[in-house]
Parts: C-alpha cells; sequence; structure tokens
C-alpha cells in the first residue's frame, strides 16, 4: 500500500508540447511511498500511449554530455562484459546502441519515430512496450541476451516487477542487466522534485531495487553513482548467486538507509521543503519581473513542465522557452502554454534573466553561453536551492 507524501496538483503529460491552445489532458501527480517495498511511486499512472507515441519529442542525443555519457558507457561494457549479444530497452534516437555492432545488437521502442529511425539505421527494433509477451517473442526469434542495457526507461514502466521478470526471461546464463534511471537519493538531497512527473512512474532507490529484483530472482552485484540527469544510479544485475557483490552495493544500501530513506518522515520532510522552495522561486521570478526584466527558461524540460505548472508560472514571468530540438521549436509548453523558440532566434541581448529548465547540464549550457554572463546576464537555478548564476 502507497502513504501519499507530495501532492504536484493538476498536470500535463510533460512532454506534450502542442501546436495550438487546446483542450489538453490533465491529471492529478501525487507520489507515494511504499512501506513494504520502500519503492517511491506515482499515486496515478497515467497510460503508457498517452505518453510514449509516435510524436514523442524528447532526444536523447539532443547534448553533448549525453552522447558523450553513452559512448563511454558503451565502451566500458564491451570492455568488461565483452557481450556476443546486446539489446537496449527504451533505444530513444540510437545514442546508446550506435556505438554497437548493427550484426549482434537489437533494441526495444515503443516510440515509433525512434524505432522507425534506429531500424532504418540498421538496428533491428521492435516498436512496442516492453513487457513478458514481447520477450517471450525476443528470446524465439533472437535467442537470450548476454547485455541488457536501460537508460531511463525501466522507472517509466508502472509494472516494474513484469518489466524485471521479462528481462530475466531473456536474460542469458551469465548475463547482466545493466539499468540506469534518477537517484531518489539525490533527488531527496537537491530538492529536484521536478524529476516527479507523468513518465516517472517510480524514482528508484538502491533499497527499493534490491527488494524488488531479489523477488523474481536477480541480484544487484554492482552499482554505479553517476552525474547524469541530477543524479542517478547505475544498476548491475544478474541471475541471483551467479556473481560476486561488489562493496558498492553495500555502500549505497548503508548511504540510503542512513538519509532515511526506508522511513516516510523523510518525504514529509521533503514534501515541505518543495513548498519552500516554490515559494522562492515565485518570490525571486516575480522581483526581477518586477524590475522590468525580460525572463526566458533555458531547455524545455520535462521537469519544467511540473515546475511550471505546479507553481503556476505563465508567460506573465516567463516570456519563452528556447530549446535546442527542432520537434519542440515553434510550440507551447504543455499545461501553461509558454512558446518555445530555438536558441538562435530567443536567447540574444534582450534577455537579463534565464530559468535553467535544463539545471542538469548546467556546466555544458554555462560553458556555452558564456558571454551571456559575460554581458550581465543571470542564469537562475532552483537546484540544490534556489541560486542566482553570475560567473561560469
Ligand atoms: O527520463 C527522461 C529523461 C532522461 O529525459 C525522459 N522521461 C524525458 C527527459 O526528461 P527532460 O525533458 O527533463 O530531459 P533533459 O535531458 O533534461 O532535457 C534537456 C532539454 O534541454 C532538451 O529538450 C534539450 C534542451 N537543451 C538545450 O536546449 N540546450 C539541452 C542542452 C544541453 C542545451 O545546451
Amino acid at each position: 500500500m502507497k502513504k501519499k507524501f507530495l501532492d504536484l496538483g493538476k498536470q500535463p503529460i510533460a512532454n506534450g508540447f502542442l501546436k495550438n491552445k487546446t483542450d489538453e489532458f490533465f491529471f492529478n501527480l501525487s507520489v507515494g511511498f511504499d512501506e513494504k517495498t520502500k519503492l517511491v511511486s506515482l499515486m496515478e499512472f497515467v497510460s503508457l500511449e498517452k505518453m510514449f507515441n509516435d510524436s514523442y519529442v524528447y532526444h536523447a542525443s539532443q547534448s553533448k554530455t549525453m552522447k558523450k555519457h553513452f559512448a563511454e558507457t558503451a565502451f566500458n561494457l564491451k570492455k568488461t562484459l565483452n557481450p556476443k549479444t546486446v539489446m537496449e530497452i527504451g533505444s530513444n534516437d540510437g545514442v546508446f546502441i550506435k556505438n554497437f555492432s548493427k550484426k549482434n545488437t537489437i533494441a526495444v521502442e515503443p516510440c515509433e519515430n525512434f524505432a522507425k529511425k534506429t531500424n532504418n539505421d540498421g538496428y533491428k527494433t521492435y516498436p512496442s512496450f516492453w513487457d513478458i509477451e514481447l520477450a517471450k517473442q525476443i528470446v524465439k526469434n533472437d535467442g537470450k541476451q548476454d547485455l541488457v542495457f536501460s537508460a531511463n526507461c525501466m522507472c517509466h514502466i508502472p509494472d516494474i516487477l513484469n518489466a524485471f521478470e521479462s528481462v530475466k526471461l531473456l536474460l542469458s546464463e551469465s548475463g547482466v542487466f545493466v539499468f540506469e534511471d534518477p537517484s531518489l537519493l539525490k533527488m531527496i538531497e537537491r530538492g529536484s522534485y521536478d524529476q516527479i512527473y507523468d513518465e516517472h512512474a517510480h524514482i528508484f532507490s538502491v533499497t527499493a531495487l534490491q527488494n524488488l529484483l531479489k523477488k523474481i530472482g536477480l541480484e544487484i552485484f554492482k552499482v554505479e553513482q553517476l552525474d547524469v540527469h541530477g543524479g542517478s544510479n547505475r544498476i548491475y544485475a544478474s541471475h541471483a548467486s551467479s556473481r560476486q557483490i561488489d562493496s558498492s552495493v553495500t555502500h549505497s544500501l548503508k548511504e540510503e538507509e542512513s538519509s532515511g530513506l526506508d522511513k516516510f518522515d523523510t518525504y514529509l520532510k521533503f514534501a515541505e521543503s518543495v513548498k519552500q522552495s516554490k515559494d522562492e522561486l515565485l518570490k525571486i521570478l516575480s522581483f526581477y519581473k518586477s524590475q522590468g526584466c525580460k525572463i526566458v527558461s533555458y531547455g524545455a524540460t520535462s521537469k519544467s513542465t511540473t515546475i511550471f505548472n505546479y507553481c503556476g508560472i505563465t508567460q506573465d514571468l516567463i516570456d519563452y522557452i528556447v530549446d535546442t530540438t527542432p520537434s519542440k521549436q515553434g510550440k507551447l509548453s504543455p499545461g501553461v502554454n509558454i512558446p518555445v523558440v530555438s536558441p538562435e532566434q530567443g536567447f540574444d541581448n534582450s534577455v537579463d534573466v534565464a530559468f535553467l529548465g535544463a539545471w542538469n547540464f548546467k556546466k555544458e549550457i554555462l560553458e556555452k553561453e558564456k558571454k551571456f554572463l559575460q554581458n550581465g546576464g543571470l542564469f537562475l537555478t532552483h537546484v540544490p536551492h534556489i541560486k542566482e548564476i553570475k560567473h561560469v
């Protein structure tokens, strides 16, 4: 039984950028904690088809940081595991699989626009949601897999036990399941409540993952803490008792225990800090607006959909959002309908303040926009607390 600890109000589809103002679908975004498994999940899941379809706009290759991250990850996995067969679940635009040979790599991607792309690029891609029926079909067609990789996808799947069981079914005897998703510990530590939106059905702790994987006979043998996406965990799992357990597993579990991730009270305190973050953000944006400043948002992220809708931030405060993704440009942001334009079109000398919607790429963005800061521009972030950034 999940116990609710945070309510972020009525929210739209986080990546549902709109061509025109129209009636949108809204749902209640609230989050709960399961005392038994320690899993943090949305109280109400949104149907997968509403979020992931042939007009999905998030391209993982849009940042240099992520391209580099996946190239390095692929290189290291090849070196350490030397897999004969590789499968990725949630391959998006192919940013990870393109580092592997087309001969022994397959992919699963429910967004047909991306599935078509990777198929055309020569990687056999199943355009389906990940479940047990698909796993059986793949075993029949392609055999069991030595490496099953998934980045920022497992946490999107409401029926997570079914998803893990499906991986187990198709993992070869000595196979390794490697998956990475945002870390619950980092979200709590950094106050990054905007990690919560429709697509993130769960925010994983290592503690909860260990409980869930154990239930179905998979075992975590290594954990890597990553900087990407605001702090993520990369989990290495295998069939139970098949590998030596690395000390990183105990380290992560202990760290989470001492931060109280197994206690409901921790989440109630987090919910209080979220309200405070909202008040402070509205205060600082209103202050700059009252000074006649032009404020934009940098990065039309899923995360900023949560913030803008929760805080009630509209075009009254933020003139527009700049984003490099062509399929988001010329559209309106979900719910609050702030226009999205390209940085070339909108990030010019007229901008005084830029809210970092893509705060997880702070380093890459500040480096790219040095001139904006040198010319007196100001970045604003809410992570780990409301802060003005005046220098690189
Ligand atoms: O799990 C998910 C994660 C990994 O990515 C998905 N459910 C959806 C998505 O979440 P997000 O939209 O919050 O992701 P990002 O990666 O924080 O989005 C960054 C956005 O900012 C992209 O639209 C690209 C844009 N961007 C930009 O305009 N200029 C990014 C960089 C680095 C830039 O310089």
